[in-house]
């Protein structure tokens, strides 16, 4: 029998951001290799942490995806042990857009009934004339959004386990585990990775080390500046590459105009 859920920090709220989108290719594509007949895409839905996030595992035990009643064996769980990297994904092929309803599940130890989301899957190339060129050049569509879940008066446990360090190991590189010794973590990003706790935590009333303020810290800031600079950095490549292709175009079109006039 589970132990029964300790008891519930009143008054409390932890909330977690996470990501829940689809990717998806035009068919041919060698990720999806004798999709039946009449299936022109192919796609993945998923439930991801952050990047640079903590690792959503510590929360998120398993997530049912219930796809369109088309597909032979619609209802999909996939279980926190068999996820790499926390991402929680369903790759499949079809045709057709529809409506994915996904319910994620809790530890016994939360003692939180599970949660239902939806995300409706984006085959097509979406967005400014741009991003659609950007999307079928590289046969690659993405629509994704970040998601918050919210914990209200969480059980003691369930409050230390979404407090612990462990959860950004996966961030880490694993440095030397010989001679017995415990392995030790190391981030080399630019960011040390931790819960998010402020930087000095008022001690909460019940002892748990949650203070009042502990939704907002300084090293949560500068997590979420980092993962900004990074995304700009992304786009900031995006719009080069796109700057770069245009001018290659201008030029090809005066040589084309030069060879039709000493043509003419
Ligand atoms: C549409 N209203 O017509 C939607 C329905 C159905 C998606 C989309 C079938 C997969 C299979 C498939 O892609 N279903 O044959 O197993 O756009």
């Amino acid at each position: 029998m589970p132990a029964a859920p300790s008891k519930r920090l009143r008054g409390q709220k932890i909330a977690r951001n996470f990501i829940i989108g689809n990717s998806a290719v035009q068919l041919p594509h060698p990720l999806f290799i004798d999709p039946p007949s009449g299936h022109t895409k192919g796609w993945r839905v998923y439930v991801r942490p952050l990047p640079n996030g903590p690792d959503i595992t510590t929360w998120l035990k398993k997530v049912q995806f219930k796809l369109h009643h088309t597909y032979a064996d619609a209802s999909r769980t996939i279980e926190s042990a068999n996820v790499k990297d926390g991402c929680f994904e369903i790759q499949e092929t079809g045709y057709g857009e529809f409506g994915v309803e996904l319910r994620l599940y809790f530890p016994t130890e939360s003692g939180e009934k599970a949660q239902y989301r939806e995300h409706y899957l984006v085959l097509t190339y979406w967005g400014s004339p741009e991003q659609q060129a950007a999307q079928e050049a590289k046969n690659w569509i993405v629509s994704e959004r970040v998601e918050t879940i919210e914990f209200n008066e969480p059980t003691v446990d369930f409050a230390k386990t979404l407090a612990s360090e462990e959860q950004f190991n996966w961030l880490k590189v694993k440095k030397g585990r010989g001679k017995g010794k415990k392995p030790e973590y190391v981030f080399e990003g630019e960011i040390d990775p931790s819960a998010l706790l402020p930087e000095k935590a008022p001690e909460g009333k019940d002892g748990s080390g949650m203070g009042a303020g502990a939704a907002w810290s300084q090293r949560y800031e500068r997590q979420v500046i980092s993962q900004l600079t990074s995304s700009e950095k992304i786009l900031q490549g995006m719009i080069e590459e796109e700057q770069g292709k245009m001018e290659e175009r201008k030029r090809r079109m005066e040589e084309l105009g030069r060879a039709i006039e000493s043509k003419g």
